[in-house]
């Protein structure tokens, strides 16, 4: 291991000392908010609360809520705190429905996430000696100009490979000798297939990889750690909040530091909006307290996750966040059940199933239909056709005692679900509702 951090004193800093930094430039902020941004003014106004009420962090449940909703409905300047000639760069999520969201940033907006992107990768052992494969997307998407920025500060030499391209991927990570590779779990987990499959593995140099920007289990990160011979650390973000860096796994692998310099995370109840205490299961809330451009202050993730403050062996003292636990938004509801697409990927990858499979819902004749197609490894399929029937039931029985109720289940065979360069599409919808 290299450098163990990039910014020590604010990655270790005593409680009371970060206490005070968060105070201080939370009334700062809101302040700046109330006076630059004319709807999120009248949003206070409505609940009752001037800046001068903001004191402390406690403070915080005072003012009210943001949403995407309401960043779609001021698109896309509503929020913006800084005239747009103080801005030199906008990043937009990839929207499922309506307008996008654009995000809006500073130069100085941009060094502090560069640097909350360089803290991720000195945490994972990275120096100027290393070299940076970041194979996310560049463009609007937030994640290949996040740890670009991030390897850049770091000293690294970064290889602005972006997403695509799979046999270019693997001929610069053996010929450059790519040390750290960036990029989604499910395009990591693909990418060591392709490496296993050309017989290229030893020829890789890979030590580590920073993967995120969609949920992925602890068997998933087991297979890739096994598959690519590295070590897989979690990385949490939102364009919203600024992208890539939010949040960043240590060498201890047991979720999340959040840059609490920058970001005071909180947990509510997504009905009662009540703010609950750390360990609690909710809704992970975020307020930015150090950015000029797009200051969003208790901005709603819809990400169920769990804070928790405890000692932690790597030494920083940032609260950790959980793995996200699912959405609050993209919980399924299934013949009136509650399912997360994780939990199912955590039954196909304890049962020895590559992380390649499709959720498929729908209504027919006002029932919900559910499969779940998975893909078999070519072992699977050269088994007998009783074998793979048999398969299939077992794999019903574990998936029916995880989500309490039945999907119909299909194996199908190798390399046939289509594979992403980016996020993986894993569920197919078709219900209208
Ligand atoms: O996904 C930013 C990012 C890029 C994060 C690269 C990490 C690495 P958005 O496209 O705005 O931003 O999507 C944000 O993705 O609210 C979560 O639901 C999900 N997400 C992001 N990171 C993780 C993670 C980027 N590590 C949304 N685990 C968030 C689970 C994640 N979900």
């Amino acid at each position: 291991m290299g450098k163990r951090y990039y910014q020590e004193d604010m990655e270790t800093a005593s409680y009371d000392l970060m206490y005070r930094i968060q105070t201080e430039r939370l009334a700062k902020t809101v302040k700046h908010a109330y006076d630059h941004v004319a709807p999120y003014r009248a949003k206070m106004k409505a609940k009752g609360v001037e800046p001068g009420d903001i004191k402390s962090p406690e403070d915080l449940k005072k003012l009210p809520f943001l949403s995407k909703d309401d960043l779609r409905d001021e698109y896309p300047y509503g929020y913006l705190a800084k005239p747009l000639s103080d801005c030199v760069r906008i990043q937009s999520t990839s929207g499922t429905t309506g307008k996008r969201v654009v995000a809006f940033y500073t130069q100085a907006d941009i060094d502090l996430w560069d640097e909350c992107c360089a803290r991720a990768i000195v945490a994972v052992g990275g120096t100027n000696e290393d070299v940076v494969h970041v194979s996310y997307g560049y463009g609007l998407f937030t994640g290949g100009p996040g740890l670009n920025g991030g390897s850049h500060k770091v000293g690294s030499l970064t290889l602005p490979m972006s997403s695509g391209n799979t046999d270019r991927q693997i001929q610069f990570m053996t010929d450059l000798g790519s040390t750290i590779l960036c990029c989604t779990p499910s395009y990591a987990a693909f990418l060591a297939e392709n490496i296993n499959n050309a017989g290229l593995r030893d020829q890789i140099k890979l030590k580590a990889g920073i993967f995120g920007a969609e949920a992925w289990s602890e068997e998933m990160r087991r297979d890739i750690e096994r598959n690519l011979g590295i070590r897989a650390y979690d990385i949490y973000g939102l364009t919203e909040i600024s992208g890539p860096g939010v949040s960043f796994e240590c060498e201890e692998q047991t979720g999340m530091h959040v840059n609490e310099d920058h970001f005071i995370a909180e947990i509510i109840d997504p009905e009662t909006e009540e703010v609950l205490p750390l360990g609690s299961k909710g809704e992970l809330v975020f307020s930015c307290i150090t950015k000029e451009a797009f200051p969003l202050l208790r901005y709603r993730t819809r990400d169920i996750c769990v804070l928790t403050r405890d000692a932690c062996s790597c030494g920083r003292t940032l609260v950790k966040m959980h793995k996200p636990m699912g959405r609050s938004d993209d919980m399924l509801i299934i013949r009136g059940v509650n399912v997360f697409p994780s939990q199912i990927e955590t039954v196909l990858l304890g049962q020895g199933y590559p992380a390649n499979y499709q959720i498929i819902v729908d209504r027919v004749n006002y029932t919900d239909t559910f499969e779940v197609q998975v893909e078999m490894t070519t072992e699977m399929f050269s088994d007998e056709v009783k074998k793979v029937a048999q398969r299939e039931k077992d794999l019903l029985t574990a998936l029916k005692s995880m989500l309490g109720i039945s999907p119909k289940v299909t194996l199908v065979s190798p390399r046939t679900i289509a594979r992403s360069e980016g996020k993986a599409v894993r569920v197919i919808d078709k219900r209208k509702i």
